[in-house]
């Protein structure tokens, strides 16, 4: 059936008669159907993919190219004088994650659908998601972001389960939505939602009464914790996701005609960071309910989960403390003293080992000790983990350590965003890159083509006016196409270094004031959300709204350096800046990031980034070599070592280094109090000069030296055309489909 047969039957009329709304609606309801027509017939054992995030973007083109009705409705919906691109507008993307690890659960649901693999998500209903980002007096504030409505790609199911907490319990609601897979089968993201949550307790911005649990659960995404009830809500909100997913994988085993003593035969659980670690003690108790002993429970339960470790930070691994156990989950607090004592006795005495110690339930440590395999996301993270951060473990479960480097689904991240480029590689080596990535490598054989190199040159150039235009619609940012678009977009966090990005604006701005201009304007683009409590963030954002000003407004400088921060970073916004990019900025403190998957998507549609040895920069760079990455910085052990024998001290740098002090002073400069604020700016600048933890100014002048040395060889416009075709070429490494394959071969191995 046409979409104009199915619009005729449900509204009654034609296509063009209807408005963008109802053709929206329309268009839902119809891809849902076809969706249904593949869902996937349930082998035996099932994947369930928990997360506290699911950062899955707007699903409309998304859906309609994997089931491989793009070009047709396109076109149909342009016979009728309808634009697919205006209808988009109309759906409003879910915020229902932070960044990468949120985003990467999506592209792993896309890819387990697209292998045709047994595997579902579970998570929860969010109904504002992450706060939206507004700017007010160049400071970030907090909005609500609410998406969900009558007509949305959630499908109210009729699966409830009672969750209990101390005191009280509450009766959820499963709720599904269609994970279409590109070509092949659909599977689904179960996501968890209580009647009772009240959206009138929401205040002045995201404020909310943060103890009343039951209306507040599922309110937000993280609300801010920096507070006791702000903490303990998370320990509610992390408690409902995994209770209910633990009763839906024993309910469908039970269906299929498990004994549960053979679960594992039925069900593995990807525990996605330490968010659903409280998965484990919930099944054993379950389990136990079941009539299932302790030990046969324990022992089923550790034959069944899996743990993948996102971060390196140790402020990141959570430790919740006893009493918030007790206030929220007391019935599970005598099975982790078990899982605890079982560790002490037939383990390993040592506290750094311990579940619990000081009082806090480690929940990492839990998951290590009762699980089948735990993963780093890049190689390097992977050695981090098994040299330093996890070493003790390492040493106790060799051969449950494991790396699985990330990755991202090419649907979304080529075919849908550049659709450009995709048609571009398609003329030059055929369509089997589309399912086999690594066929990418064949573009190899264009690089000395000239003719061929600048087709992508060109390509690129669409993208630039493409964003531009999307910029100027959407934010009123005026941007020049002709300018090199240097792009920074992830989470704002010291680690990731934004604040050296933004000190290298400011020493670009003294060059320019001392007459030594760029042979051509510099764009620098920055996108982040700031977490609400997190003071400093929230000032390096600042620092850069406001460098945005001043520049903006300087008559000299302006021809020659322009500063862009766009509002609301999400991952709509990420489909037009990824494509539009020349430079993107990989400079986290070497050994901080995990990861990166931002990094892979700029790589895949041709941009080329300077970055640190760290997360999968380090792979990325033996993939191109030297030539085709700009590489800076101390490395991972230099840095490892500086922490260990706390011989940095930020002042000593800032004394040797005149061009870095004065970068550092102009924070608190005239000029800038002028259009900012006193408190954050001073707050920020002394935290360089006192602290600097994540070692800033070691790697600034090779920084500042790395970005000349990229943006003179943008220059050689072929030259750099040659890079972009290397990097392309070279990306089919960092589909998820070959990281899901890689999951699914060594962890959960279902047929
Ligand atoms: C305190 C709880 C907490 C801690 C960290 C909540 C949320 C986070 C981050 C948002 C976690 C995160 O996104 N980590 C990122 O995961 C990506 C996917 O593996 C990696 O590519 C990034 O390097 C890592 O920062």
């Amino acid at each position: 059936m046409t979409v104009n047969e199915y619009i005729k039957i449900r509204f009654g009329r034609h296509l063009d008669q209807c408005t963008n709304e109802e053709i929206y609606i329309g268009l839902l309801e119809y891809i849902k159907d076809k969706a249904l027509d593949k869902e996937i017939v349930g082998g035996k054992k099932k994947l369930y993919y928990i997360s506290a995030e699911f950062l899955i973007g707007k699903l409309l083109s998304n859906n309609l190219i994997n089931l491989g009705l793009y070009d047709q409705v396109k076109a149909e919906l342009e016979a009728c004088g309808k634009s697919l691109a205006e209808i988009e507008e109309i759906e409003v993307e879910p915020s229902l994650g932070n960044g990468g690890l949120g985003r990467l659960a999506a592209c792993f649901l896309d890819s387990i659908a697209t292998l045709g693999l047994n595997g579902d998500g579970v998570g929860l209903a969010y109904h504002m998601g992450l706060f939206k980002q507004v700017f007010n007096n160049n400071l970030q504030t907090e909005e609500p972001n609410p998406w969900m409505s009558e007509h949305s790609w959630m499908t109210k199911t009729d699966k409830t389960y009672q969750v209990d907490f101390g005191g009280f319990n509450v009766q959820s609601r499963m709720y599904d939505i269609g994970v279409t897979g590109y070509d092949s089968v659909t599977t689904k993201l179960h996501l968890f939602d209580v009647e009772t949550v009240d959206e009138s307790i929401i205040g002045e911005g995201i404020d909310f009464d943060k103890s009343e649990f039951e209306k507040n659960l599922t309110l937000f995404l993280y609300p801010d914790d920096s507070d006791d009830n702000g903490r303990l809500l998370r320990v509610y909100q992390q408690y409902f996701m995994v209770s209910n997913a633990a009763q839906l994988v024993i309910d469908e085993a039970l269906e299929k005609g498990s004994t549960l003593y053979d679960l594992p035969d039925y069900a593995v659980i990807q525990i996605n960071d330490t968010h659903p670690s409280m998965v484990i003690p919930e099944l054993v108790r379950l389990l136990q309910i079941h009539g299932l002993t302790m030990d046969e429970a324990i022992s089923v339960v550790s034959k069944c989960c899996a743990y993948t470790n996102h971060t390196i930070l140790a402020e990141a691994l959570e430790k919740w403390p006893i009493k918030f156990m007790m206030k929220a989950v007391p019935q599970l607090m005598p099975i982790i003293r078990e899982l605890h004592n079982r560790v002490v006795k037939k383990v390993s005495s040592d506290e750094d080992v311990a579940i619990i110690s000081d009082g806090l339930v480690h929940m990492a440590h839990m998951d290590i000790h009762y699980g089948i395999s735990i993963n780093g996301v890049a190689a390097l993270h992977t050695e981090i983990l098994k040299e330093t951060e996890l070493n003790k473990f390492y040493k106790l479960y060799p051969d449950r350590f494991n790396n699985k480097t990330n990755g991202i689904t090419f649907r979304r991240w080529l075919l849908y965003c550049n659709p450009e480029l995709s048609k571009l590689i398609e003329e030059l080596i055929g369509p089997g890159f589309k399912k086999d990535a690594t066929e990418l490598k064949k573009l190899e054989q264009y690089i000395n083509d000239d003719a061929v190199v600048q087709r992508f040159i060109n390509v690129k150039k669409t993208r630039k006016n493409v964003l531009k235009d999307y910029l100027a619609e959407t934010q009123g940012i005026e941007l020049d196409e002709n300018s090199i678009y240097d792009i920074q977009v992830k989470r704002l966090h010291e680690y990731k270094r934004q604040q050296m990005n933004a000190l290298y604006v400011i020493n670009k701005y003294f060059e320019i004031k001392e007459g030594k201009k760029p042979v051509r304007l510099i764009t620098v683009i920055f996108g982040a959300k700031a977490a609400p409590a997190y003071v400093i963030a929230k000032d390096i954002i600042h620092l850069i709204l406001c460098l945005s000003e001043i520049i903006a407004n300087d008559p000299d400088v302006s021809p020659y350096l322009k500063v862009v921060m766009v509002e609301n970073y999400n991952v709509t916004l990420a489909e037009k800046l990824i494509p539009a990019c020349d430079i993107h900025e990989q400079i986290s403190l070497a050994s901080k990031e995990a990861s990166g998957t931002s990094n892979m998507k700029f790589m895949l549609n041709g941009a080329i980034a300077i970055g640190t040895m760290d997360g999968a920069n380090v792979e990325m760079h033996q993939f191109v070599g030297d030539d085709n990455i700009f590489i800076f910085g101390d490395d991972s052990d230099t840095v490892i070592k500086r922490y260990e024998d706390a011989s940095y001290v930020s002042k000593d740098y800032y004394l040797k280094d005149a061009n870095l002090k004065r970068c550092v002073d102009f924070i608190i400069s005239g000029k800038m109090l002028k259009v900012g604020q006193e408190e954050n700016l001073k707050r920020l600048y002394n935290e360089l000069l006192n602290k600097d933890w994540f070692m800033t100014f070691p790697d600034f002048e090779d920084y500042c030296k790395t970005k000349e040395r990229a943006y003179a060889a943008f220059e050689n416009r072929m030259e750099w055309g040659r890079k972009m075709v290397k990097n392309i070429a070279n990306a089919g490494f960092f589909s998820s489909d070959r990281t899901i394959e890689q999951y699914n071969n060594d962890i959960w191995k279902l047929s």
